[in-house]
């Protein structure tokens, strides 16, 4: 079986995870699940960044001792992902044993191989992105991460030779051209990073505790990101005992990440890992953010949406499908309450809701709710929508692989309403009526070979509705796997049934706008 080695980055407990932090997990589980249907042995990390500066000020003012403060947060992530339905393999912390101490292993090695060495660093310091940067590097005199104002800062620190691994890696990239997904990001990391000349990397700090200890010299702390990026390792049991996950999933086949935290993925990871003597991941792909009307989400905009209250409101379905098919592969995503409910209305209620409760109608109508084979007359339009419903598998794999997650939810649709024009082409009523009973059969078979497909299709991210779907017409078990999508011609007795389920009820547009605006607040 071959393996999958997925993972989210791990995320700051420095508050409550809105909808674009868990648009990160949401993307990664639809691959899962996806690469799961495909027949991969899979494996996806998740987990919590909980060093750092930022974190022990945000517990400091939550009147908290770091410690607590993490455990809460830690806690409150499993819940979301639970109420998500997050199907993840670990979930790692990197304030527990088997990563601090991996971490200062891996520090002492770097040391003592010289890749690190101590020295004075002066500059210009970003709390809240915990980062250096060079004059050149900010924009408007602010950070070029977020924006914020910048401190003059000055300490002895442990410093990373990045130098001595640019050219390999420039190499690495010319030869693995897929290597940062999508293309652009690639481009931007490689002019602006790249090209130019890496600075060596500032690894340690004195100026707080709350980190890893530098075993060699305590006052120092690791760098959180040398720290953090190191859990992919850590948590597969690198330099332990027993490395057997290790052993089989590493390298990584696709780290997912955010566009804000690319270059750490692109540039300083991938070094740090040709330092240690292990492969490179196959993959980095850096989705785009959600964004709101006014811009990014804020506190201090009062444009924040969490991920909870939408859920309980809408359901899990919903809110999986409105996020991944918003968010386009390369570009930013926009949520507005108008979008979400005119998805819900038109896409779910009216395009696939509609197409399984007219098509049970019908069955139930003219046959006694009973599909008996294949057909026996089989018409030219009958045999187009076969060849689309089959290219549209072929589009939807294509896309899943490349991660274009958003065209393949697209391509599903298409299919969604090219099977609703069929029956408006075919107009079954018509037929009944003349008693074409054959030509009717065919076309009642066609719309539950569709439905059965489409639920197939849509399992990664809308995995209750894919099984109402199949249940509501008894799909056959054998029928229901991602390698049945192939067969057209094996329903055989099949009896859907009589009390058909709404799938999304229709939503008054004003009423359901006024209800997230006010979750906004
Ligand atoms: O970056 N839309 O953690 P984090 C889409 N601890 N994605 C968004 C987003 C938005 N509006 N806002 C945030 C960190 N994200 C580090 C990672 S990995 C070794 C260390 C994404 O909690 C963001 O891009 O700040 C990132 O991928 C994830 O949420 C976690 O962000």
């Amino acid at each position: 079986m071959p393996k999958f080695y997925l993972t989210t980055p791990i995320y700051y407990p420095s508050g409550k995870f809105h909808i674009g932090t868990a648009y990160t997990t949401t993307l990664a589980d639809c691959i899962k699940k996806y690469k799961q249907a495909r027949g991969y042995d899979t494996y996806l990390l998740t987990g919590m960044d909980e060093h750092g500066q930022k974190i022990q000020q945000v517990a400091l003012n939550n009147g908290k001792t770091q410690q607590e403060h993490v455990d809460q947060m830690a806690e409150e992530a499993k819940k979301l992902w639970e109420l998500m339905e997050i199907d993840y393999d670990d979930f790692i912390r990197t304030t527990e044993e088997r990563h601090e101490k991996k971490v200062e292993e891996i520090f002492d090695r770097l040391m003592e191989q010289g890749d690190i060495y101590l020295s004075e660093y002066e500059g210009l310091y970003c709390m809240p992105c915990e980062t250096y940067f060079t004059p050149t590097q900010l924009v408007d005199g602010k950070c070029p991460d977020c924006g914020r104002e910048v401190k003059k800062m000055k300490e002895e620190s442990y410093f990373f030779n990045m130098k001595k691994y640019a050219d390999r890696l420039i190499q690495f990239y010319h030869d693995h051209p897929d290597f940062i997904l999508p293309e652009s990001r690639k481009n931007e990391l490689f002019n602006n990073f790249l090209k130019p000349g890496l600075e060596d990397l500032c690894v340690s700090r004195t100026s707080f505790d709350w980190g890893v200890k530098v075993r060699k010299d305590p006052k120092h702390v690791v760098y959180v990101w040398l720290d953090a990026l190191t859990n992919y390792i850590t948590a597969l049991g690198y330099l332990s005992e027993d490395d057997s996950l290790m052993k089989k999933y590493w390298p990584a086949d696709l780290h997912i990440v955010g566009k804000d935290i690319i270059r750490f993925h692109g540039i300083y990871w991938p070094i740090f890992l040709m330092a240690l003597g292990l492969e490179l991941p196959k993959q980095i792909y850096a989705h785009g953010f959600i964004m709101m009307k006014d811009g990014k989400m804020s506190k201090s905009k009062g444009n924040v949406i969490y991920p909870e209250p939408l859920i309980e409101r809408y359901g899990l379905d919903a809110f999986k499908y409105f996020l991944l098919r918003e968010m386009s592969y390369s570009q930013d995503g926009t949520f507005t309450p108008e979008s979400f409910i005119e998805r819900f209305n038109f896409d779910l209620c009216n395009d696939l809701g509609n197409l399984l409760n007219r098509t049970i109608g019908m069955i139930n109508k003219y046959f006694g709710g009973e599909i008996k084979k294949y057909p026996t007359k089989v018409s030219e339009i009958d045999k187009e929508l076969e060849q689309f419903a089959s290219g549209t598998i072929t589009q939807v794999e294509q896309y899943f692989d490349t991660y274009h997650i958003s065209n393949a939810i697209s391509e599903i649709w298409n299919l969604v309403s090219r099977t609703n024009k069929y029956i408006d082409e075919t107009a079954p009523w018509v037929l009944y009526k003349e008693e074409k009973t054959e030509e009717l059969q065919s076309v009642m078979y066609h719309l539950v070979e569709n439905l059965r497909k489409i639920a197939i299709l849509i399992k990664p991210f809308m995995v209750h509705t894919s099984q109402k779907i199949l249940d509501q017409l008894s799909i056959d078990e054998q029928l229901q796997t991602w390698d049945s999508l192939k067969d057209y011609d094996k329903i055989v007795d099949l009896k859907v049934t009589s009390k058909p389920e709404v799938l999304f009820a229709r939503l008054d547009m004003e009423k359901e706008v006024e209800e997230i605006k006010r979750m906004m607040k």
